[in-house]
């Protein structure tokens, strides 16, 4: 059984400390060791810092160190440019498809293909969880295409199976969700609402640059994020069986009645029977928590071609808690229509320059311009 932090980790902080500290000297400087430091240059310095931590500036100086914390409690890890391969040989979908993938899935992957991710990004280290969503939600007014009628797909013990059911939403999953938990049952527009108004609301307050924008990761940062440098099935290697400690997954966990899933699950018991609070598991790459498993994570655009487009659809990656190690894959791709739902999707933002679309979906959900 894991022993699972509750929430996101707390920024590694720095503060001035050791033993020896700020000595004055007989003739009135401040000594750091062996060098000597005028009193007036330590107040200048002082005051500077207090300036800065007041101002917008503030924001860019902590960004310095590679992660920051934003207004709605989201730790943002700096990820770099690079080049990899996106995408997953024939012999990778032919064992994926011995270990549950779906074979309509599997018709969404490429042959591995060079991607160059051109600029740095950041990226929230967890999947948006729903205490963030709420905030957004008692902001804005925003309700989500479950709230306006588009019901969700959520599991039904009476049936052992994923039916369109009525009061389903992120408020209520039809499991335990605290607010350190995902927040699931959106859609894609609902994800892209939130990005939109973290953006406002960030740009507003100087915490982002006026050409900066949160956003939905495009396919190929995500899964160039997900690999980490890696070119294996998985972030950790291409054995399934360490997902147990990096990935909330289909295992063998109870279900609350003591029951166990029907369908085929992985031998071991991660604790989770549903979704897990965010950053319960190991990070990969980058520090960062659940891109395998936990809640299927919407994707801005597809970086590749899908199987069918008719209706539009959008990618979902990384596999959820109902997954079987084929559908949990770095290459996982899954299309589906922009109205889709359930309690096994959710989402994480990115940070990266660009411009603020508001595409017609966002539009149509809600959010105000
Ligand atoms: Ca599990
Ligand atoms: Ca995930």
């Amino acid at each position: 059984m894991l022993i699972c932090r509750t929430g996101p980790g707390k920024l590694a902080g720095s503060r001035l400390s050791g033993k020896r500290g700020l000595e004055l000297s007989p003739r009135g400087h401040y000594g750091l060791g062996m060098f000597p430091v005028r009193r007036s240059v330590i107040i200048g310095l002082l005051l500077l810092l207090a300036v800065a931590l007041m101002g917008g500036m503030s924001w860019f100086w902590i960004r310095s160190l590679g992660r920051f914390r934003n207004s709605v409690g989201m730790v943002m890890v700096r990820v770099p440019p690079g080049e990899f391969l996106m995408g997953s040989t024939p012999e990778e979908r032919d064992w994926a498809r011995q270990h549950g993938a779906q074979t309509e899935w599997l018709r969404n992957e490429r042959d591995p293909q060079a991607v160059s991710i051109e600029q740095p990004f950041w990226m929230s280290r967890t999947e948006v969880t729903v205490g963030q969503y709420r905030q957004f939600v008692e902001n804005s007014g925003y309700r989500t295409r479950a709230e306006l009628g588009t019901l969700p797909l959520t599991w039904d013990r009476s049936i052992e199976g994923w039916v369109k059911q009525e009061n389903r939403s992120w408020r209520e999953h039809g499991f335990e969700q605290t607010d350190e938990h995902p927040a699931t049952c959106l859609a894609w527009a609902d994800a892209k609402a939130f990005c939109v108004w973290l953006t406002r609301r960030e740009r507003a307050t100087g915490r982002i640059a006026p050409n900066e924008v949160y956003r939905l990761p495009t396919d190929a940062e995500w899964e160039y994020t997900c690999r980490g440098g890696t070119r294996t099935r998985f972030a950790w290697g291409d054995d399934p069986g360490v997902a147990q400690s990096f990935a909330n997954v289909l295992d063998a966990t109870p279900l609350p009645d003591g029951g166990l899933w029907v369908v085929q699950y992985l031998p071991w018991e991660d604790g989770f029977a549903f979704t897990a609070p965010v950053g319960c598991f190991k990070p990969t790459a980058h520090g960062l928590y659940d891109l395998h498993g936990n809640v299927w994570e919407w994707c801005e655009n597809n970086s590749m071609p899908v199987s069918t487009n008719y209706p539009p659809r959008k990618i979902l990656r990384g596999g959820s808690w109902d997954n079987n190690a084929g559908n949990f894959r770095c290459a996982t791709r899954r299309a589906v229509m922009l109205n889709f739902a359930s309690d096994t999707t959710g989402f994480r933002v990115v940070l990266a320059r660009g411009d603020e679309r508001l595409s017609p979906a966002v539009t149509e959900a809600g959010v105000k311009r």
